[in-house]
């Protein structure tokens, strides 16, 4: 494996990393990707991929076939650094910035005048500042001599690729030079807007962006609780309330899950917790909705058994964090399912997921069948698939997503 002519070493294979390295080496930059799991080096060396991610795998194949693009547990030298690592939070909502520091420190031999050191992932404010005094403890030597930059990612799984070229991005460097020395190495490949801040700047923009959204869907979520209550159609309230030209309210659903929006704007509120009222009200909001559908359901079954006298099969549709995905990270849906199926042990309750083939938890049953089989159907994604469906009156349907807009 050639060692010595790589431009650019990325730290982190995963869902953005991968992708990333897929462009560089498609615009003819020579990288080398680093990751701690073997079983991802050997797939990516056999030009493959790990993740479903439309386009990846056909550019992954040729640029590992080219050379362009290769991939171990261990560094190489290089001139630009990225670290696109995943910043987990602790149990009580703090973020744990390990992994971060970890790749850095296995960087930092590799260090020498002039390179570029970048930060990707998701950070709470003054971690860039928190690595560069980690390397000049390290390397006293280099001090001022480095350019070393935060640039986060703004894409959505399922567009990445498309979204890493065209999304404007914004780059913060820890002195003017580095920024400018970030925004040259992005021009490389990212035809959009390269906007200039400082570190922290950049660092607190991408968790505001993500709070943002949080405390947006915690609106329509509130707005759906109040609706129940008041016996209002919150989906033609919200349609209707939408047609003002200035007001835009995005939908409830069963909940916020991922991870990025139901995880970000932990690293507001942890670091101000004083300050952060309105972000930590609208994760407990996104919180309790999920645990509120679950009770819902629960209701539903109790009163069906009143009513008939035996208990009702119940269909929970959808496991995903969002529409049309196979991906179940923080799913509020998957906890729904999880929490009715506490109260539930023989076999009543049917778990769809049209995305998913198989599970290792849930025994999955096909949505129309499930449909059909059910007395409760309880919709908590609004997959595609489940938009063909026809409305039934002799069905109790709760509809926490919008298929039915009932
Ligand atoms: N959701 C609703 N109602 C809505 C919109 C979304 O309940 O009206 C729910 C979804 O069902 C899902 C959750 O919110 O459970 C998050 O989904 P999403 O599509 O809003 O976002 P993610 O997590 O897939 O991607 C987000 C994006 N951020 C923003 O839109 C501000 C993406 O641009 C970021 O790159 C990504 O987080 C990230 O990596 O930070």
């Amino acid at each position: 494996m050639s060692s010595n002519n790589r431009k650019v070493v990325l730290m982190g294979l995963g869902y953005i990393g991968l992708p990333t390295a897929a462009l560089l080496a498609k615009n003819g930059i020579k990288v080398h990707g680093v990751d701690v799991n073997p079983k991802v080096i050997d797939t990516i060396n056999k030009g493959s991929v790990h993740f479903i991610e439309p386009d990846l795998e056909v550019m992954v194949k040729e640029a590992v076939e080219t050379g362009t693009l290769q991939a171990s547990l261990d560094l190489v030298s290089a001139s630009v650094y990225v670290i696109v690592v995943p910043t987990p939070f602790t149990k009580n909502h703090k973020p744990d910035i390990s992994y971060i520091e970890a790749a850095t420190k296995k960087i930092i031999p590799f260090l020498k005048e002039g390179d570029l050191y970048i930060i990707e992932s998701t950070s709470p404010v003054g971690t860039t500042e928190k690595m560069r005094d980690l390397i000049y403890k390290n390397r006293p030597e280099l001090e001022e001599k480095l350019f070393i930059a935060y640039c986060p990612e703004r894409v959505l799984p399922g567009n990445v690729i498309y979204e890493l070229e065209n999304n404007d991005r914004i780059i913060g460097g820890i002195d003017d030079n580095s920024s400018e020395k970030a925004i040259d190495f992005y021009r490389t490949f990212v035809s959009s807007g390269l906007y200039k801040t400082n570190s922290r700047t950049a660092e607190m923009c991408k968790l505001v962006e993500n709070s943002s959204r949080d405390v947006q869907i915690a609106f329509a979520n509130e707005l759906s609780l109040i609706c129940d209550k008041a016996d209002i159609n919150v989906w033609e309230l919200i349609e209707l309330a939408n047609k003002h030209p200035r007001v835009n309210i995005l939908q409830p659903g069963s909940g916020v899950g991922g991870h990025c929006i139901a995880v970000d704007p932990y690293f507001i509120s942890s670091e101000f917790p004083l300050e952060s009222q309105l972000i930590s009200k609208a994760r407990e909001i996104n919180n309790y909705k999920s645990f509120w559908v679950a009770e819902k359901i629960n209701s539903a079954k109790l009163e069906f058994q009143v009513n008939h006298g035996y208990k009702p099969i119940i269909a929970c549709m959808g496991l995903a964090f969002k529409p049309n995905i196979d991906d179940l990270r923080e799913s509020p849906a998957k906890y729904i399912t999880q929490k009715v199926m506490q109260s539930e042990s023989n076999g009543t309750i049917l778990v769809v997921e049209p995305n998913l083939k198989e599970h290792s938890i849930f025994k999955l049953t096909d949505y129309q069948e499930a449909y059909r089989k059910a007395d409760i159907i309880a919709f908590l994604v609004k997959h595609n698939e489940f938009l063909k469906l026809n409305y039934q009156d002799d069905k109790i349907i709760l509809d926490f997503c919008g298929v039915f807009k009932k």
